[in-house]
């Protein structure tokens, strides 16, 4: 395996690993991933033209490592240790992403590792509870890794100074269609694939459903569940044009294909949420090409707004001076042909 960097503008460097049959960069900008492709198909939305401009101006957050957290927090408040912090109101009146200075906006220092087998980058920066409101500093450490089996994983270490919330994902949106038309064709897999469904302004409500009892086809199409007339889901899509919703899937594993790839993703957190880009007019820029559907996430996180439904027992809870470790994992496959399903 081969690894280049190159330096941009603006403190930005692009860390180019070149694995034959598949490519990916990664940028110290948001510890984020740029691109991934197999062959000439680029299987996650991304910087094309790698302009430097393009990682500043995203409210999409394409590839960025997000935290100190990633879902929302309703009202932008929570309370730990008997005390009540106020987060800035990035989603009014909500807080998301863990706000402007929140992983995505760092320029992380980073060195490389090229090893028997694969190439491990390990970035580290520090979240400052001054900039962002959380209680405490926390020592950020995220590993991307790539192998020979075409197989990405990020490895999250974090040390905080105080008890604090850490909840990290990355935002990667993938779409695994050569054309790059909308993932309504990509199909979903996992044991289980419970859907937890969002009040009118995107916050996690207790109620639950398991696609498996909606649909009889074990691999579950996108279009399938945007069309869904069952009652609840109908509603959820007419409200959000699309997901944005977290998951518990079975076995820590979600697979996610069309008729060319499988895309496997194996993680430690509890939930998966799934975003379909389902408003890209949402943002003004030249850079935006997309429509709606363009993309899906697949982020890998504690469940949104835990901590204000959990309270103490909230995973998101990182005690200070103890280490958190979370690892997830992306593993590209090609598919055997079996027909045009778009
Ligand atoms: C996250 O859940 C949110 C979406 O609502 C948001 O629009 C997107 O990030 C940019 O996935």
């Amino acid at each position: 395996m081969i690894v280049e960097v190159e330096h941009q503008r603006h403190g930005v460097d692009l860390i180019k690993i070149d694995n034959d049959e598949t490519k990916i960069i990664f940028t110290n900008y948001g510890a984020g991933i740029v691109s991934w492709k197999y062959h000439d198909n680029n299987i996650v939305l991304g910087n094309v033209v790698e302009a430097d401009e393009f990682y500043f101006d995203n409210p999409f957050k394409f590839g960025a490592s997000i935290g100190r957290y990633s879902g929302r927090i309703k009202d932008a408040t929570f309370k730990l240790n008997g005390q009540q912090y106020q987060l800035e109101q990035n989603d009014q009146p909500h807080h998301i992403h863990g706000g402007k200075q929140g992983l995505d906006s760092k320029l992380f220092d980073y060195e490389i590792f090229n090893e028997i087998s694969q190439i491990r980058v390990v970035f580290t920066t520090t979240l400052q509870s001054q900039e962002d409101n959380f209680p405490g500093d926390i020592e950020v450490k995220i590993t991307h890794t790539y192998d020979a089996n075409h197989q990405w994983s990020i490895d999250y270490e974090a040390v905080a100074t105080e008890d604090t919330l850490f909840n990290p994902t990355n935002h990667v949106y993938f779409n695994l269609n050569r054309d790059n038309n909308v993932v309504d064709n990509h199909r979903l897999y996992s044991e289980h694939l419970n859907m937890h469904l969002l009040d009118d302004q995107n916050i996690v409500t207790d109620e639950v459903l398991e696609l498996h009892d909606i649909f009889s086809d074990n691999k579950i199409k996108l279009s399938d569940i945007f069309t869904s007339d069952h009652p609840k889901l109908q509603q959820q899509m007419a409200q959000y044009g699309g997901l944005d919703h977290p998951f518990t899937v079975g076995n820590d594993k979600l697979f996610v294909e069309n008729h060319e790839f499988s895309l496997e993703v194996d993680t430690d957190m509890p939930n998966i949420v799934m975003f379909t880009f389902n408003q890209p007019e949402a943002w003004q820029s030249d850079f935006n090409i997309y429509k709606a559907h363009s993309g899906f996430t697949l982020e890998a996180q504690f469940m949104p707004n835990d901590i204000n439904i959990d309270g103490d027992k909230a995973l998101s809870i990182l005690k200070a001076g103890e280490p958190f470790h979370s690892k997830t994992s992306y593993r590209i496959h090609e598919y055997a042909v079996t027909g045009n399903d778009n």
